[in-house]
């Protein structure tokens, strides 16, 4: 196995702008990038991997980047069409988006694992990092509210992320088994970086597939992890009141709490640098730098600084 490959673990859309920025000062086929499916879902009998597209399209050059997800000049003609059909209302398919996921439903139909229709997607868009699903197996987030269960999509788009969480869970996660080489892949990196992600559904599912957790925490001195939360607050998505949830304080300590066992060196943004000695405490390395990804150059730039890095 060659040994200077990164590995990074990613959700979506804070995922995909810190990526494109990596890919920009490094060359991309040294990535290879495990990515949460617990969003994936089943809609009009098609097959949606919403953080896997995220990535696929964003290292292809084609997402919407003022969405963060899709194709840019993306028309929703056959939505209308089967609205025509069907009383669901809230998510959003683009006609070229359609597409992948006409193909990637194909590809299960005719028997391809996750991780091989991942590739292939990946392959055809002309992306050379290696793209991985956290399992092939079928895992889904589901969020219980004060009035219902839900899907994590139905809870962040349809809801907006309104209703209280009583409980989280990963369906289907007792019976996931990581995709093979994944562990070895994770022994074997140059160094393990950890996307600025949602670390309760996005990261955190990930790191319950069996041996995950595990492995990277006998690799823990190579692990570099981004806080997604800057003062006290999320970025994009519902991390604050998920960590909540849980019992986490909502800031960059609660985070580092959270992934503590598996981190040696944690960036924070300059904002919550008073934050770095309680950080220190914990024994993990803490460096303060501009992490709101605002400009091409700004991805590029904590992409460079996260790969320089001394550990
Ligand atoms: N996000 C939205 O806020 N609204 C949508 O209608 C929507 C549709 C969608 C379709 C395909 C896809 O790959 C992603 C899509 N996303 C949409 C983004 C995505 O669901 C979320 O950003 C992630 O699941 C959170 O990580």
């Amino acid at each position: 196995m060659d040994d200077n490959y990164y590995l990074v673990l990613a959700g979506g859309v804070g995922a995909a702008k810190f990526i494109e920025g990596l890919a920009n000062v490094i060359d991309p086929a040294l990535l290879k990038i495990i990515i949460n499916t617990g969003d994936d879902i089943e809609l009009y009998g098609l097959q949606i991997c919403p953080d896997i597209d995220i990535i696929t399209y964003t290292l292809a050059g084609i997402v919407d980047k003022e969405r963060g997800w899709g194709f840019q000049d993306e028309s929703f003609n056959c939505l209308k069409s089967l609205k025509q059909f069907y009383d669901f209302k809230w998510f959003n398919l683009g006609d070229k988006d359609l597409a992948t996921h006409i193909y990637r439903t194909d590809l299960f139909k005719k028997g391809f694992s996750k991780a091989e229709i991942t590739m292939k997607i990946a392959e055809k868009m002309g992306i050379t990092s290696h793209l991985i699903p956290m399992t092939n197996e079928s895992v889904q987030t589901i969020i219980t509210t004060d009035s219902e269960e839900m899907h994590f999509e139905e809870f962040f788009i349809r809801y907006n992320c309104r209703p209280r969480i009583l409980d989280i869970k990963f369906q289907g996660i007792d019976k996931a088994k990581p995709v093979k080489g994944v562990l070895d892949y994770i022994k074997h990196a140059e160094r393990v970086l950890i996307c600025p992600s949602n670390p309760v559904v996005s990261i955190g599912t990930i790191l319950t597939i069996p041996g995950i957790r595990k492995t990277l925490k006998n690799i823990k001195q190579k692990v570099i992890a981004i806080s997604p939360i800057i003062e006290g607050a999320t970025v994009k998505g519902p991390a604050d009141k998920m960590m909540k949830h849980l019992g986490l304080e909502v800031s960059c300590v609660g985070v580092a709490h959270y992934y503590r066992d598996i981190i040696s060196h944690f960036i924070i943004d300059n904002k919550d640098c008073a934050l770095k000695p309680i950080i220190k405490e914990m024994d993990i390395n803490t460096y303060c730098f501009d992490t709101l990804m605002v400009s091409k150059e700004k991805k590029k730039e904590i992409a460079k600084f996260t790969i320089n890095l001394e550990i």
